[in-house]
């Protein structure tokens, strides 16, 4: 896991696929591409077999274009529908039992601080909402409680969409599903609260309308947590199918969720907005020098 992986090995450079050579020659490994410049590099994901106009797609495409170092980085799923994609994308994946992704990726964060010391690797999970906050809650609140430094990311569509449409702990309370006929009967977990009282030092709810933002909240949550702790991200990544959301309306669709109840909100914490400063030159969190007090 460097940026010698992605080389050629000598003598069998003329023999690798095009795609390969595409990723090696013209791919984001060691250069600083943005989601801005999308269209005119390789991406780490591109095929996969996802649903037409599944907006969980879209969110991790953006996600692995904003990870700051995508040599550096290991992401970790679980049973669901985004590890469909995940697992098709040019960076190493780890696929854990559902719901063992918090468990395996502190495992996993550990190891390879031991084995790399300063050398950044970024370990990322990214599980869907049951995954997260139902099949591996416990493993997931625990993560926090201990302070494991990686970032944890749900693909919150509401539902249990890999096996036909079950609620889940993140289903808006009355939502008909085709497996919850009579319509959810608890609220939405509020998972957010439950990782700010866990010692989250980010925590940020998005949808994938805004490619700019996502990229920031995920580039902040994965440096973040290479040092200050825990990170967290919700993000509202629709399952058009199980919610019969028409394929040319899932973004407006996003757009009315996000107004309605799924806004923008990110919490940075003190420790986190300095490190993020003083390390990164983040201008936002650069403290003010606090104005001198003149006695008369
Ligand atoms: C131990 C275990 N129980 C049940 C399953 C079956 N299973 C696979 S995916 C899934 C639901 C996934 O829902 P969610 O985590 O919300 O992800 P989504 O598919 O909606 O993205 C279930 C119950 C399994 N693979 N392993
Ligand atoms: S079932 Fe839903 S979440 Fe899964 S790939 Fe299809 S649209 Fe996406």
């Amino acid at each position: 896991m460097s940026l010698d992986y992605v080389k050629f090995t000598p003598g069998f450079d003329t023999f690798m696929p095009k795609e390969y050579r595409d990723m090696v020659e013209h791919g984001p490994f060691g250069k600083k591409t943005t989601v801005s410049q999308m269209g005119s590099f390789k991406e780490i994901l591109e095929e996969h077999p996802m649903c037409a106009g599944c907006a969980m797609t879209l969110f991790i495409r953006l996600a692995i274009v904003a990870f700051p170092n995508p040599e550096d980085t290991i992401t970790v799923g679980t049973a669901g529908c985004g590890r469909l994609a995940i697992s098709q994308a040019a960076i190493p994946f780890v696929y854990g039992n559902y719901g063992d992704q918090n468990g395996v990726a502190s495992g996993l964060s550990r190891g390879l601080r031991i084995r790399f010391g300063d050398k950044p690797k970024d370990v990322v999970v990214m599980a869907g909402d049951g995954g997260t906050a139902d099949i591996g809650f416990q493993q997931v609140l625990h993560s926090w409680f201990r302070k494991e430094r990686f970032t944890t990311i749900m693909l919150d569509n509401e539902v249990y969409g890999n096996t036909g449409g079950q609620e889940s702990g993140m289903t808006s309370r009355g939502a008909v599903l085709k497996m919850a006929p009579l319509g959810k009967e608890f609220e939405k977990m509020d998972m957010v609260a439950m990782a700010k009282i866990a010692g989250c030092a980010y925590i940020a709810t998005v949808v994938p309308n805004n490619p700019r933002r996502v990229e920031s909240c995920i580039k902040k949550a994965v440096l973040i947590a290479r040092e200050v702790g825990p990170t967290y991200i919700q993000a509202y990544t629709s399952c058009n199918i199980e919610y019969a959301i028409p394929t040319d309306q899932v973004m407006a669709d996003a757009k009315t969720v996000e107004d309605d109840r799924y806004k923008f909100a990110e919490y940075v914490s003190e420790d986190a907005k300095a490190y993020l400063a003083e390390r990164y030159g983040y201008k936002e969190f650069i403290q003010k020098p606090v104005a001198a007090v003149t006695k008369a």
